[in-house]
């Protein structure tokens, strides 16, 4: 019976890895590089978003945007005046808390990705489920909040390890908390050694130019084959 489960399990991820080479391959056929942005809930995803991307210069950013219900955090990037779509994975029982391939290829035709040069997909918020499902990205990049704890990384091991940058936010509420930065570098470099890590502040700004900086060296990357 267990052998069977995880059979499904595997054979569930090679479809969708099947669907994530699809879009990678209209991603790559319009030259739009693709960043996969994850976190636990209210780790200020959108926020980052909303700081970061009014000042990207010649780089032409879409947001993709999933949640479970609703269109909130599409219309706080919608002000922006950057192209926005939102994706909803509410139907059936409670809805699903990630994004996979399948749903991101759903979205597609609602995207000009021919007037893109990066798209980024707000991922479901959730700390386990998006990092199983590729969903045709460039680049993974997560944020955990210093309002979660040093010991995410001990918990959640896989999201931590599949990005290849972790952003710590809301440090402008360091002086109110015993969150302890290094404490945190040091379990995030147990699971996924030598990681960077960006310390910003999407409330103050404080830090925001370096992730814009990373944003626009992805827009600028050579497809690397999936
Ligand atoms: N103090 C402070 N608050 C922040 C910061 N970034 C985000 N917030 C607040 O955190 C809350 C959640 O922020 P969001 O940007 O909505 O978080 P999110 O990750 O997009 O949330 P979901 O999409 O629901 O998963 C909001 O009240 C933000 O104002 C920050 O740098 N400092
Ligand atoms: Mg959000």
């Amino acid at each position: 019976m267990h052998r069977t489960r995880v059979r499904i399990v595997e054979d569930a991820l090679d479809a969708n890895n099947t669907i994530a080479r699809a879009n990678r391959e209209d991603f790559d056929r319009a030259s739009v590089r693709v960043v996969n942005l994850m976190s636990a809930p209210g780790a200020g995803k959108t926020t980052l978003l909303e700081a970061a991307l009014g000042e990207l210069g010649a780089v032409r950013a879409g947001v993709l945007e999933g949640d479970v219900q609703g269109s909130l955090d599409a219309d706080r990037i919608a002000h922006l005046h950057i192209p926005v779509v939102q994706l909803n994975t509410g139907s059936g029982f409670g809805g699903e808390c990630h994004l996979d391939a399948n749903m991101v290829r759903s979205a597609l035709p609602a995207l000009a990705l021919s007037e893109l040069d990066l798209l980024i997909v707000e991922n479901v918020g959730n700390l386990v489920c998006p990092a199983e499902f590729r969903i045709g990205e460039d680049a993974r990049v997560m944020i955990s909040s210093v309002t979660e704890g040093e010991d995410k990384p001990l918990k959640y091991p896989l999201m931590f390890r599949t990005c290849e940058l972790v952003v710590i936010n809301k440090i402008d509420l360091l002086p109110h908390l015993d969150f302890d930065v290094e404490l945190f570098r040091h379990h995030l470099d147990g699971v996924h050694p030598g990681v960077p890590t960006m310390l910003v502040s999407a409330r103050t700004g404080e830090g925001v130019e370096g992730f814009r900086s990373w944003l626009r060296e992805v827009a600028a990357r050579e497809p690397v084959p999936v």
